[in-house]
């Protein structure tokens, strides 16, 4: 059985974990905490502080384990444990807070120290009428153009699975170049 190991990162309440918990056989291992801030208890009551880890089983001879790392920028110290060894790495990014954008820029020029691993970015939440669309959120990103950014619903099973998908397609051509 070969394992490829996937992170999944992004700032906070992207939707890293749930997009884990959607498309896991297992059921995921989760460090979640209340939250401490009122502005974090805004948008939800727990946040990731080590990891999220789920499995998903492509074949018989392979599967991906995926780690979801904490979103908030205190708990950073963590990005660089969970990218050791993976392969590929999908940036998530709430489709609906602009706000948030700024961040996510400094988390993409954070991982691009830690590792050359391929990327894509996921603009989730596109099932909110408030989400912008994946062509604007690169705009804002500055998201390179050899990088795919993909709408994605991380609580819809196909939608993950075509993230995924993506981001091994895009791994294997840069295997083969
Ligand atoms: N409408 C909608 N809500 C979503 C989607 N994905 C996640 N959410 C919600 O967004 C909130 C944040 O999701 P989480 O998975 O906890 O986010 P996270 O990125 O793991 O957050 P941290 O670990 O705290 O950084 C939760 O309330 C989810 O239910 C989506 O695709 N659409
Ligand atoms: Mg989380």
């Amino acid at each position: 059985m070969q394992i490829l190991k996937i992170v999944i990162t992004g700032p906070y309440a992207a939707g890293k974990s749930q997009f884990i918990r959607t498309i896991s056989d297992i059921e995921p291992v989760s460090t979640d905490y209340a939250v401490t801030l009122d502005e974090e208890r805004a948008l939800k009551r727990e946040t990731t502080v080590a990891l999220d880890f789920g499995t998903i089983a492509i074949n018989d001879r392979l599967s991906l384990y995926l780690f979801g790392t904490p979103g908030q920028e205190r708990f950073s110290f963590m990005w660089e444990h969970l990218a050791i060894g993976a392969i590929g790495y999908v940036v998530m990014v709430d489709s609906c807070r602009p706000a948030h954008f700024p961040e996510t820029q400094r988390l993409i020029a954070r991982f691009a120290e830690i590792t050359d691993a391929p990327f894509v970015v996921a603009a989730n939440k596109q099932d909110d009428q408030a989400a912008l669309p994946p062509s604007y959120i690169r705009r804002r990103l500055g998201v390179p153009a050899e990088t795919p950014v993909l709408p994605c619903v991380a609580t819809d099973r196909a939608s993950v699975k075509q993230v995924l998908l993506t981001l091994l397609q895009l791994i294997a051509t840069q295997v083969q170049d």
